[in-house]
């Protein structure tokens, strides 16, 4: 009797701990799956944001498209006034312009929204060698090279480089003897490197984020002097016809025209943002006549744009989905020479990471952690 008594009570035990084993299992499952759905969930909603911003990137590109299409001065950059260039929502989703204003030496202390002059910058295939070497921190055999990679003959200029000096490297290619198509093809010229061309600035936003002044602590490896430092990247194009935009142009940029120096780039900048678009934009372009002493150089003059005719303008769209998340950024270049505006480039930018600062980012990424 106390013998079966205790069997039952054994058997109770045992039935007792099977039971828990069972729940506890069950429990396991239960958790592993609702961890999983979660997951899945989250992935989903990911995968949701993803196509929200790409979607946001094809409708910003569209809305550059039909404003640059509908220009009320043709030739003239709109002002960021005249449309909507920051965090401009699209459904769930919303976008940005990345752009640059270059009323300072250096980079700018806030970030800027708006479309870029693609003549603000140097054109490398048709600035001459003076010009090149006058870009900060340009190294001269560097100019030289760049010259001789587009240049059609295969004689290399003092300090250049031709297909005999791209032959001992390893793989072995020529030297190119025609026009630059991109700016990124300079990777390929002699003397390239990544902080030469790219310089601190690896989200390309045109200011100093905290890990591009923290010297190695982070990507890149900065100087950590509190101030941006540009690659050579920053000052160039090859989508224009040479002829400089003194409106739109950096200092850096204006230093390269022949005639000028820094001293004058810089009274020139300073001039110019005291004026309204009316004196900026008149045919006669008399506003340079007083912006330095005895006014700009006719040889600087002859390279720069006039009258307004700016034809080709980059728009940089950065674009997130819903809650902030699925960030893409697109680097558009459109040309507006003919009957319609004509995307002549287009670069995924979403790699170089995110370039709209902390706060941008905190105010589109709060809500539904779950
Ligand atoms: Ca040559
Ligand atoms: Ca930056
Ligand atoms: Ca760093
Ligand atoms: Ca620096």
């Amino acid at each position: 009797m106390a013998t079966g008594k205790f069997i039952a009570a054994n058997n109770a035990g045992v039935v007792l701990i099977v039971v828990m084993w069972i729940a506890l299992g069950l429990t396991s499952v239960a958790l592993y799956f609702g961890n999983s759905m979660l997951l899945e969930r989250r992935a989903a909603d990911y995968e949701l944001a993803g196509r929200q911003a790409a979607h946001t990137v094809d409708g910003a590109r569209r809305y550059v498209s039909f404003l640059l299409d509908n220009l009320e001065d043709p030739g003239i950059l709109p002002d960021t006034d005249a449309y909507e260039a920051e965090s401009v929502e699209v459904g769930e989703g919303a976008f940005w312009f990345v752009g640059r204003r270059y009323d300072e030496l250096g980079s700018s202390e806030e970030l800027v929204f708006g479309f870029v002059d693609e003549a603000s910058k140097l054109n490398i295939n048709t600035a001459t060698l003076e010009m090149l070497q006058a870009l900060p921190d340009m190294p001269l055999d560097f100019a030289a090279a760049i010259v001789d990679w587009r240049d059609p003959d295969s004689e290399p200029s003092p300090d250049g480089a031709e297909s005999a000096n791209y032959a001992l490297l390893d793989p072995p290619y020529n030297s190119k003897d025609s026009n630059f198509e991109t700016v990124d093809e300079l990777r390929l010229v002699l003397g390239a490197g990544v902080e030469l061309l790219y310089g601190e600035d690896v989200n390309r936003n045109g200011l100093l984020d905290p890990n591009e002044d923290d010297g190695d602590a982070s990507r890149p490896n900065d100087n950590q002097d509190g101030s941006l430092d540009f690659g050579l990247i920053e000052y160039l194009t090859v989508y224009t016809n040479g002829l400089i935009n003194p409106i739109a142009a950096s200092v850096e940029v204006l230093a390269c025209l022949p005639g000028l120096d820094e001293a004058m780039a810089y009274d020139l900048v300073a001039y110019r943002s005291g004026l309204v678009s009316d004196d900026l934009y008149a045919s006669d372009g008399a506003w340079l006549d007083e912006a330095v002493d005895g006014g700009v150089p006719v040889e600087a003059r002859d390279l720069m744009l006039i009258s307004p005719e700016s034809l080709v303008f980059s728009a940089d769209i950065a674009a997130v989905g819903r809650h902030g998340r699925g960030f893409r950024r697109d680097l558009f270049v459109f040309d507006t020479t003919g009957d319609e505006p004509r995307i002549v480039f287009r670069r995924d930018r979403t790699r170089l990471g995110w370039p709209l600062g902390a706060e941008v980012r905190e105010q589109y990424a709060e809500v539904d952690e779950s």
